[in-house]
């Protein structure tokens, strides 16, 4: 088991007893690129998860280790910076929010590894955020509340890491509900559990095994662009703070101060915030089929308004449209690669993964990977809490 092989590997190298932290990668059902617009999403945390052992230390030396590369890093809490080292950025960002909050951080070791596929839109980033976040908060007996806990991991990511990510995935990880997903106001951060059933349906991630290196500039593009168009809105909408309080028809009365790209993404919005309020209904009523419609709308929308999709992403929703049992599939996350999220039926998910394996390689030449996921509880500690 993943969690006893981080453990031995922790005591191994450091001799001393850990706590160990499990915190889960994310699905996003509906509502993408919507959480820096102070609009609402539909996430839900997965059965894909790191695994943390992380135990203080007397000084001030922070030692971490890679478990899945096998990479360690050293450095001092009192000189916490962004390095040449991707992975541990995450890490030290999150160790820094906790000195911005005048918290007394000390020194800690850390061993983490997990079974969150890297750069498939599952939020491999956030997780490791968000355990560490969690495991620094028990072991300094420091009782943030989670919300702060996520909101740790999101600046981490801002500062540490250069993207300026919303915070859908953070609070993912921290808020997760086994069977259930979450519908979040990512404005007012207002949020609601809705049972899903994962007896009739199942979602199944499709990875297009491609990850385009214009992911993070063009992410932060999209968000300048969102901005913009606010700018212009504002002018003679003062009521409108971000897209979430734009309309339909405000966006086509200002089309042409807006500008032709500016004006389709704020449109694909606009309309996104709309598709989520709608399959919501559609969750509440059992109606998946309807539900799936809204996820079709959502991949159109990526990839014709808002333009974060990819040629793979398109091959693999087009390959699952047809196929028995699927009632809706979409690209998920921030784009340009990672996954599809696919909604079939539980009794046809043999026969659409059967089928979605030779029908991806051929036409792309890319061994496609697919998982059946399951939705669990949010980040937590799966041994007795040793607090300092
Ligand atoms: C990435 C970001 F981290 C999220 O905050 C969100 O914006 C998502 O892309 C797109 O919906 O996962």
């Amino acid at each position: 088991m993943l969690a006893e092989l981080i453990l031995a590997a922790f005591q191994d190298r450091f001799q001393h007893p850990p706590l160990l932290v499990r915190a889960p990668g994310r699905i996003n059902l509906i509502g993408e690129h919507t959480d820096y617009n102070g609009g609402f999403v539909l996430p839900a945390a997965i059965n894909r998860e790191i695994i943390f052992a992380v135990g203080l230390t007397a000084g001030t030396t922070v030692r971490l280790f890679a478990y899945d590369n096998q990479e360690t890093y050293t450095t001092d809490v009192r000189e916490l910076a962004p390095g040449p080292t991707h992975w541990a950025n995450y890490l030290l960002g999150v160790a820094a929010q906790f000195q911005r909050r005048g918290l007394p951080l000390q020194g800690f070791d850390c061993v983490f590894g997990g079974n969150i596929p890297m750069g498939a839109g599952m939020s491999s980033s956030a997780a490791v955020e968000c355990g560490l976040a969690f495991a620094l908060d028990t072991l300094l007996a420091t009782r943030l509340d989670r919300l702060e806990l996520a909101r740790f991991g999101q600046k981490a990511e801002h500062e540490y890491a250069g993207v300026q990510c919303g915070i859908m995935d953070q609070f993912a990880s921290l808020f997760g509900r086994a069977g259930h997903v979450v519908r979040l106001d990512c404005r007012s951060l207002d949020y609601a559990y809705f049972p899903f059933d994962a007896e009739a349906y199942y979602v199944v991630l499709c990875n297009s095994g491609v990850k385009h290196s214009l992911a993070s500039s063009e992410y932060n593009t999209r968000r300048r662009e969102c901005e913009q168009g606010v700018t212009v809105l504002q002018q003679y909408y003062p009521e409108v703070h971000s897209l979430r309080d734009a309309t339909l028809e405000q966006l086509e009365k200002h089309q042409v101060e807006l500008g032709e790209v500016v004006y389709r993404r704020c449109r694909y919005v606009v309309e996104e915030n709309l598709r989520v309020e709608r399959a919501c209904q559609h969750l509440l009523a059992h109606d998946l089929p309807a539900f799936g419609k809204e996820m079709y709308a959502s991949h159109a929308g990526l990839r014709d308004q808002y333009e974060v999709s990819c040629p793979e992403l398109d091959i693999l929703v087009e390959l699952a449209r047809p196929l028995p049992g699927v009632v809706g599939a979409r690209m998920m996350g921030g784009g340009f690669g990672g996954c599809t999220i696919n909604l079939v039926a539980a009794n046809a998910v043999e026969e659409f993964v059967a089928a979605m394996l030779p029908a991806y390689e051929k036409q792309t030449g890319i061994a496609l990977e697919t998982y059946q996921t399951t939705i669990v509880d949010g980040v937590g500690a799966l041994s007795p809490v040793a607090v300092s």
